[in-house]
């Protein structure tokens, strides 16, 4: 930036064209977004972290945080990270702080700031009303690419509903974003008896959802019911989200369900038959991924999805071998499914992307998780090795589901990796 120092004049004789400065200000503003890889039709954010702990935990979390951003096709200005003793009970960081990242989000042009934690809806009315800025914070976040990334009318009534279980207590000095999927939780709202009457569309709305979903699950529950009774075997890809799950499934069932590098592409179940090297048929469905942190009113909302993983017979935890934090985000999809009570599925766990994992990487994860396959679904040709593992599992399974002992000479963990907390 070019600076240029003015000679002081008497103030009556300065001869400035003030909306001419503010346009240049602005259209200066405009080409440094874009020239972050903003386009006109997208928001430009600042992330903003903490920790009362350490900076790495920090910016571990930001980095996951900015995935999500660009998934919801946002576009990251700067990401700022604050160390605290302790949480600021109203402004979270800290006035002083909150005033200077809002004062650094103003000169970047960005529209928003988004908070890498779940808000209090009295903290995201004070931040907002502090920072003069648009607040959201992780929760809200991951809600809006579902809402985004739902394109039946399934995926949009459970996102719907997620959107105005969220909203719902936090519509104190909110405009009209509860209608629309997205605004920030900390723009300024209308009167208290508007806000009354927008509190009771809000509950009479998840009401007729709420009846919706019902209805659903008991369509899901009628189609499962008459699969059982076919008494073809059941198996859900499940695990962290953007681990390779569809780009798996596509590679075994030859389907072309889409797949990106972005946070739930998928949110809808693909049910797929096929048939395992020894002959045996089953169902495979791929589904929704996790995150950790994944928000409560999501869980709740997206039931009907997700009691299709707890009707199945076989669970296959896909898993990122090339992540370095592929541990916790497998502790991490365990704990969801121990939050659904899906803890007894039995699983097997597969490393995908093992051509972007070094071959320590690999050989750590081979001896630390024994006999879960580590392969890529990319680049991988043969999966007959996966499927005949699979379908050892799957044996071990029915065999233990009639009462049986393991097969002679054959070890339960040989053929079967327990839930993935339970050898680790
Ligand atoms: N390098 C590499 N990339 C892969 C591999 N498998 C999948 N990917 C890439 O990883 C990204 C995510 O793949 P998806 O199959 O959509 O992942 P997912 O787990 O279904 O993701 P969600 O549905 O969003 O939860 C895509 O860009 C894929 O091309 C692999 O074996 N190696
Ligand atoms: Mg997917």
């Amino acid at each position: 930036m070019k600076w240029e120092i003015s000679k002081f004049s008497d103030l009556g004789r300065i001869n400035i064209n003030l909306e001419q400065e503010i346009n240049g200000i602005e259209q200066s503003l405009r080409r440094a977004f874009l020239k972050n890889g903003g386009k006109e039709n997208r928001e430009g954010v600042i992330l903003a972290g903490f920790s009362t702990k350490f900076r790495s935990l920090a910016e571990k979390s930001l980095e996951e945080l900015d995935s999500l951003a660009l998934s919801a096709e946002k576009v990251v200005l700067d990401k700022m990270v604050q160390i605290r003793k302790n949480i600021d009970p109203r402004y979270l960081v800290g006035r002083g702080k909150l005033r200077e990242i809002a004062l650094h989000a103003k000169h970047l042009g960005a529209d928003t700031i988004i908070f890498d934690t779940e808000l209090t809806p009295a903290q995201a009315n004070a931040i907002g009303e502090e920072s003069g800025l648009d607040i959201m914070d992780r929760s809200q976040l991951i809600i809006q690419i579902f809402a985004k990334h739902a394109k039946t009318n399934e995926g949009k009534i459970q996102a719907r509903l997620a959107e105005y279980q969220y909203n719902l207590p936090r519509l104190k000095g909110r405009g009209t974003a509860f209608s629309q999927l997205g605004g920030g939780i900390g723009t300024r709202g209308p009167g208290e008896k508007k806000l009354e009457q927008e509190r009771r569309n809000i509950r009479k709305q998840i009401e007729q959802l709420e009846r919706q979903i019902d209805g659903l699950c008991r369509r899901r529950e009628h189609t499962r019911k008459n699969r059982k009774t076919s008494k073809i075997p059941t198996l859900s890809f499940i695990g962290y989200t953007n681990v390779g799950k569809s780009t798996l499934f596509n590679r075994l069932t030859k389907s072309s369900i889409v797949t990106q590098d972005k946070l739930f592409s998928t949110l809808n179940p693909t049910t797929r038959r096929m048939m395992l090297p020894g002959g045996k048929h089953v169902l495979m469905t791929d589904t929704v991924g996790f995150i950790s942190r994944l928000p409560k009113e999501l869980i709740n909302a997206f039931r009907a999805t997700l009691e299709e993983i707890g009707e199945a017979d076989l669970l296959i935890h896909v898993a990122d071998a090339s992540d370095p934090d592929v541990r916790e985000k497998i502790e991490s999809v365990t704990n969801i499914l121990e939050s659904m009570e899906y803890e007894d599925i039995p699983s097997v766990l597969v490393f995908n992307k093992a051509d972007e994992a070094n071959g320590r990487t690999q050989a750590s994860l081979r001896e630390a998780f024994p006999g879960a396959p580590v392969l890529s679904a990319k680049n991988g040709k043969d999966f007959r090795g996966l499927l005949s593992h699979i379908e050892k599992a799957l044996d071990r399974v029915e065999a233990d589901s009639k009462g049986m002992n393991p097969l002679p000479g054959e070890k339960v963990e040989d053929a079967m990796q327990l839930p993935p907390h339970a050898y680790c």
